[in-house]
This record gives C-alpha cells, structure tokens and sequence, in this order.
C-alpha cells in the first residue's frame, strides 16, 4: 500500500478545521471547499488524471481503461462538512477513491472499462439547507431553477456563492451519462461494525429522512411584567415540540432531532414574537417516516393552540427510503466476506441509485460511532482496509 495514503491524510487534515474545536467547517463555496477543491486536481493530476468541474463544483476524473466507451464505475464522496464536524465523513471516501486506484495499478490491473473518481458538492446541505444539492443538481433531482432560489444563513444567494468560488453554472453539470455503477466508501456513522467486531462492511439501504421547517409565532412582549397567563410565548410551544419529538421518536425506535434554530428578536428581556427550528427525522420505513413526522406535528399544533401560538410546518428536503441494488450487492458478496448493514445517514449514493444507477456503499469502522462531531475518528489500519476492499471491488466491476 502506498504510504501517500496517510500523506495525503495529513495534507486534508488542516484544511478548514477550527484550532479551538478542532471541529471542520467546510462549507461548500467558501475558502476552505475551494482549497479542499485544489487538493483533489492536484491529487489527480500526480496520478495522471484530469479533473473535470462542473458549473456547480462536482469534479471527476477519470481513468480511461481499455474500453473508453464503456459505461464506467464511478467511486467517491464529497468534502464538504456539518459544522463542526469530524474529519473523516466524506473525505475518507475521495481519499480510499484515489489510494484504491493506487493499489490497482499496484496490482498490475487494467481495468476493463473506466474508472471515476468523483467529488459532489455541498453534500451536507449545511450552507443551503439541502441534503446533496449537487449529487440532486446533476441528476436532475433538483432542478437549478428551484435551487437558484436557495439562500444561506447570511442571506447569500445559491449563484452568488458558486459565483464567488469562481464556477459558473452555465457551465452545465456533471455528465452521470457515462457511470454505469457508483460505489461510495464512507466511515460508518454507528457502532455496527465494532459492535460486529469487523473493520469492513457493505450497506444494503438507507433509511428514509428528510428536514422540517417549524415556525412557532407568538407575541413579543416585556420577560418581566407581563404574567405568566397572558403570554403568547413560541419558545415554550417549541420546547414542549422537542419533548414530543423526543418522546415520539424513542416510543418508534426511530430518529428525531432539532439542531438547529432561530429566535426572533433573540434578546433575554423578551418574550419572542417567532421561533424558527429545523427537525431532522429519519424512520425504518417511508409510512413510519410519515407517521412519526405527522404525530409531532400534531402535538406541536395541539400545543400551539394551548399556548396562543400558531404553527406552520414546511417539508425541505426529504429523501425517501434507498434500497441499494440487489444484483450488484450479490455480486460485491462475493468479493469480500463483509456484513451488509443499514444507515440512517444521507448519502449521495441514495441520490444516484435513486436517479436508477446500480449503486453500492462501503463502509470503515468508527470505533466509537460518533460522527458530525470532532470526536469522528477511524483508525488507520481500519482505512487502509477500507482501501483494499474498494480497490477489489473496483477490480470486480472493471473486470470486464
Ligand atoms: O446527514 C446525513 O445523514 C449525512 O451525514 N449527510
Ligand atoms: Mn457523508
Ligand atoms: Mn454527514
Ligand atoms: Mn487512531
């Protein structure tokens, strides 16, 4: 195995990470992605590949093989992160992309068709709000006349921010025309495989998930001399939601999260006029998705009407449940003897297979499981393991 593999883990490592936290803050279009962005073409081109970018910021390269018609393997990630987030959720996947053709040519082996090498951006939705915007973009998941509208916490437009990393979109979008397969290697986001004791496994679906926008609207009025019973306060029919939520989600051994939110006019000496909080819910099925979604608003209504609040309820970005191709996951069970498991984390390999192309997930052990944190770790033999296996994946699917 090359040993560039932990070079070039040192040379991502300080890109867009806080000296304080020690937390990644790579949010797409901004300093640090376009950095991370410079990596991957310098990466590429000492391996003799040529990046394409497209008008949004996806990048591919491609390793021809002997058939340049053929429909391609198309492996790898993205490198953009939450906020705050850990090191090894996306990049690990364009890292064990490059380091497994590495190990390929290593091996003397002269893939059949072509191999890809991609990089989708803002994979976290954390500046837009929408989970694998460019994995959407270019396979038409998301048309560029609904994402154009998108504005980020400071108000920044969707075109004003790629303009601003120096893309244009009428450029177009990454050509998915010529991938006949996508694999994505990702660090697992839980304790499946420790708990399995094994450093590899294959994932066989991704639950369905999605984002709410909750806006809870009160009256503003003075946090010292108006009585309790004459508040119409949407910060208390907020936190009564989150306990619903909470509740809700542990009675159905399902997921549910508010992580984020906005208070306005956010001071300590008043009663807020509106409370804006984004739900993060994710179900073991689509119908259990939609039942765990509907009863919390249906408490949070029922709460608002207790409390003199109103409430409305906005669907952002829902991804329904992916279930990775059957043939292709018979055949990867063959090339490795892995556990096949399932993730309740969003992935662009959802987007792709959902567009129709025959997609697969490998995933690396976390030893903790803790992921969009600082404290997401893999360790290095468990990667390098990762590394062989993509690579004989890749061999299997470029054998012919
Ligand atoms: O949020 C997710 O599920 C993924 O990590 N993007
Ligand atoms: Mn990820
Ligand atoms: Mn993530
Ligand atoms: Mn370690």
């Amino acid at each position: 195995m090359p040993d560039d593999f932990e070079q070039m883990w040192r040379d991502l490592a300080p890109v867009g990470r806080s000296a304080s936290s020690g937390g990644y803050n790579r949010s797409p279009w901004d300093s640090a992605e376009v950095e991370l962005r410079d990596w991957f073409v310098e990466a590429c081109a000492v391996r003799g590949l040529t990046v394409e970018t497209d008008g949004v910021g996806n990048q591919v390269a491609w390793w021809e093989g002997a058939d340049p018609q053929a429909p391609g393997v198309l492996t790898g990630s993205h490198l953009d992160s939450v906020l705050e987030g850990g090191a090894y959720d996306g990049p690990l996947g364009v890292l064990s992309a490059l380091a497994a053709l590495d190990v390929l040519r290593a091996r003397g082996v002269e893939p059949a068709r072509p191999i890809g090498i991609g990089v989708f951006v803002e994979e976290e939705g954390s500046r837009f709000g929408r989970a694998c915007l460019g994995s959407r973009l270019a396979t038409g998941a998301t048309t560029w006349d609904a994402a154009r509208e998108l504005r980020d916490r400071d108000g920044v437009f969707l075109p004003d921010a790629i303009d601003s990393a120096g893309l244009d979109p009428a450029r177009g979008l990454m050509d998915l025309g010529r991938v006949g397969t996508f694999v994505e290697l990702h660090v697992e986001q839980g304790r499946d495989l420790v708990d399995r004791g094994v450093a590899v496994g294959l994932a066989s679906e991704i639950w369905p998930h999605g984002r709410w926008r909750f806006d809870f609207a009160g009256q503003a009025n003075h946090a010292g001399t108006t009585r309790m019973e004459d508040r119409r306060d949407p910060m208390l029919t907020y936190a009564m939601t989150v306990l619903a939520a909470n509740k809700q989600a542990r009675l159905a051994t399902q997921r549910a999260t508010f992580g984020r939110i906005a208070v306005e006019p956010n001071g300590t000496n008043a009663v807020p006029s509106l409370v804006t909080a984004w739900l993060d819910a994710r179900a073991s099925s689509d119908d259990a998705l939609a039942t765990l979604v509907g009863e919390i608003e249906r408490q949070a209504a029922d709460r608002a009407g207790r409390d003199g609040t109103t409430l409305a309820v906005t669907a952002e970005s829902v991804s329904g449940s992916v279930a990775f191709d059957a043939d292709l996951a018979a055949r990867l069970a063959g090339v490795g003897d892995w556990p096949v498991i399932a993730t309740q984390a969003g992935h662009d390999a959802g987007i792709l297979s959902g567009a129709g192309i025959p997609t697969a997930m490998v995933f690396v052990r976390n030893p903790t499981g803790v992921s969009h944190s600082p404290e997401e770790h893999a360790e290095t033999a468990d990667c390098l393991a990762g590394v062989e296996a993509l690579a004989d994946v890749l061999a299997e699917l470029t054998a012919d």
